[in-house]
């Protein structure tokens, strides 16, 4: 089988759970032609790829898959780009809160996911589920760690993307959208069934 690793963040922001990891944690072992390895990484700028990275280095994965919370949005979201920028309204959870700085100074400004998005989004609402690529991970801790990974892995066979997922009911504010932890994992299921 081919070998995914994925992996979950941890709660921030004051929050005490993470849909993400909560998602991720509950996904079967094998999905497709791959076994999952899970992870769950901390909100923390540059930790959290070097902590892919570690990972990897002991287990060298075919896909690279990271999932992280965007509240606000109502669909499982695949990321297009992650862009060389670092800008923070909240601390992250070892306190940075870096404004307006390039993640990697020299990079390219931007980088293209090397999964496929479209056809993910498309198995996410096959499934008949909410799904949509994004073309924005935001600039917080997500996007740096999808950026860093996706230098690091250029012009390498190993591909990298990145999911965001909704918040749940019980953490989104009246009227806000939410997805219930189930739809999530058979969301990011039925995405990763198409992955080759
Ligand atoms: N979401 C944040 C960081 C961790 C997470 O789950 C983000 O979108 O940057």
């Amino acid at each position: 089988m081919k070998h995914l690793l994925i992996t979950g963040f941890d709660p921030f922001g004051g929050e005490t759970v993470n849909p993400a990891w909560e998602a991720v944690s509950r996904l079967p072992d094998t999905i497709g032609v791959f076994r999952l390895t899970k992870l769950q990484i901390p909100t923390v700028f540059g930790i959290a790829a070097d902590t892919v990275l570690a990972a990897a280095r002991a287990d060298a994965p075919d896909v690279i898959l990271c999932v992280g919370l965007a509240a606000g949005r109502d669909a499982v979201t695949p990321e297009r780009i992650a862009i060389n920028i670092a800008s923070a309204k909240k601390p992250d959870n070892a306190g940075n809160q870096p404004q307006e700085s390039p993640i990697l100074p020299g990079g390219p400004d931007g980088i293209f996911s090397t999964v496929p998005v479209s056809a993910m989004a498309d198995a996410i609402t096959a499934a008949g589920l909410p799904g949509r690529v994004s073309n924005t991970a935001g600039t917080f801790v997500c996007n740096d760690t999808l950026y860093r990974l996706l230098h690091h892995y250029a012009d390498t066979p190993v591909r990298v993307g990145f999911v965001h997922v909704p918040q749940l009911p019980q953490q989104a504010g009246d009227g806000a959208p939410s997805m219930a932890l189930g739809d999530m994992i058979a969301a990011l299921t039925a995405a990763i069934g198409i992955l080759r």
